[in-house]
């Protein structure tokens, strides 16, 4: 099976300009292909990882990859898949941005035979009469209304300057082919406008028969029908001060049974062997959840080093036996990031006083009591049912945290103040 066969038994080629060609191209040489993205935020999230990881497949298979990063266009905003104008982005956080991204992608990718661009270095010395001479006189207004990206947004309205976007992009890939001999450019099926201008350009410029190809890759659908790459919390964030290791694996572990398989074809390197004998776990015993346990390692391994796969599956663990004793202070902040917390200054307390007035978990000192008696209050992971218990901040974590379960599940981090 070759690299556009693996690709496609991973349902990860949407859209392609020329498949034969790209097909006839890869078994000639080795071919340099780039996937761009703008640095609209401070950091990458799962969506991004689609394409990156399809580049990294096409470097395993010993092409070249190109890695851009958008400083450039990022600064004039792409109208793909949107339908309103981008608020322009100032240029300090756009290079605050560039600046964040070009970090993850180098420690995600790391520098070998894995090159960073950033068009803001070409496309800030192109003067406006050279823009319009060299590049928009041939471009066909009436071709760029057609696009998708323009035509839905002609109701809405598109500013001038999103409209001039996917010359931008064009010029890019303009650019990658006559410095970086890239032939192939891929990005999501949101990207397929902008990428097939760019290769409509270049055979104006370089002649038809340039070896040039676009590749696109489905837009991840989930089976509950809700957008991929958001969790509780908003989006899943590589950036682990965003999306603390334990939350990105907690992420994977929830997948659905009818999306797991899928996600393990696009984000994981697992042989089709081990991949089909966990589509066979999905279906015989789903409710041990294997499948989205290796997912969750896999891609957790890969984005924050298997220490914090360890460190993720020590905290789920904890959690689900209510046994905290093992945990770090550290641990305890990512476990417990989502659960209410309350600021207490650090000492000893009786535990009705602790429960009622320095954290107001009960309402009441009866009520405490009467928890505390039932058996229904833990401190730490350890029942406590004494009346007569003191609450001693420094007990554990570190003096930094105290947990205090209510019941089943009802859990508050209790944050002490140095
Ligand atoms: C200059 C800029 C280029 C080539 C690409 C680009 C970025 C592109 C874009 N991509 C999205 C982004 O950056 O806006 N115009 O947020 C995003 N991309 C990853 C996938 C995508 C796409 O980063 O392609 O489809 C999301 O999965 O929306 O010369």
């Amino acid at each position: 099976m070759d690299l556009i066969e693996d690709l496609q038994w991973r349902g990860a080629i949407n859209q392609q300009t020329d498949a034969e060609g790209l097909r006839e191209e890869l078994k000639q040489h080795p071919v340099s292909i780039y996937v761009g993205t703008d640095p609209t935020g401070d950091s990458l999230h799962v969506g991004h990882l689609i394409p990156f990881m399809m580049l990294k497949r096409f470097q395993e298979a010993g092409n070249h990859p190109v890695m851009l990063i958008g400083g450039g266009t990022g600064s004039i905003g792409d109208p793909s898949g949107r339908n309103s104008e981008r608020v322009l982005q100032s240029m300090d956080q756009v290079k605050e941005n560039q600046e964040k991204l070009t970090n993850q992608l180098v420690k995600l990718f790391g520098t070998q035979d894995f090159q960073v661009v950033n068009n803001y270095d070409w496309l800030s010395k192109i003067s406006i009469l050279d823009f319009l001479r060299d590049y928009g006189k041939l471009f066909s207004v009436n071709t760029m209304l057609n696009k998708e990206v323009v035509a839905s947004r002609l109701e809405t309205g598109i500013s001038f300057t999103e409209f001039t976007y996917q010359i931008l992009q064009s010029v890019d890939f303009l650019h990658l082919f006559r410095h970086n001999d890239v032939q192939v450019q891929m990005g999501g099926a949101d990207q397929w406008g902008n990428i097939t201008a760019g290769v409509d350009l270049i055979h104006r410029i370089e002649g038809p028969e340039t070896k040039v190809f676009g590749l696109t890759i489905p837009l991840m659908l989930k089976a509950d029908g809700t957008k991929f790459g958001k969790s509780a919390g908003g989006a899943v964030w590589l950036d682990p001060k965003k999306t603390t290791p334990y939350e990105f694996y907690q992420f994977w572990l929830n997948q659905d049974d009818r999306d797991v398989v899928k996600y393990l074809k696009y984000f994981t390197f697992l042989s089709h062997e081990r991949i089909d004998e966990l589509a066979d776990a999905v279906q015989e015993a789903p409710e041990k959840r294997e499948a989205q346990r290796t997912l969750a390692q896999e891609v957790t391994k890969f984005v924050h080093g298997e220490d914090a796969v360890v460190t993720a599956e020590k905290i789920s663990h904890a959690l689900f036996s209510g046994d905290l004793r093992a945990l770090t202070a550290d641990e305890i902040a990512q476990g417990f990031k989502d659960v209410p917390s309350v600021d207490v200054p650090s000492g000893q307390t009786g535990i009705v006083e602790f429960l009622v007035d320095l954290t107001h978990i009960e309402p009441s000192r009866r009520q405490a009591r009467e928890d505390v008696q039932n058996g229904a209050i833990y401190v730490n992971g350890e029942r406590q049912q004494s009346l007569d218990f003191v609450v001693d901040t420094d007990a554990a974590f570190g003096g930094h945290y105290v947990i205090i379960r209510k019941g089943k599940k009802k859990y508050t981090l209790v944050k002490v103040q140095a």
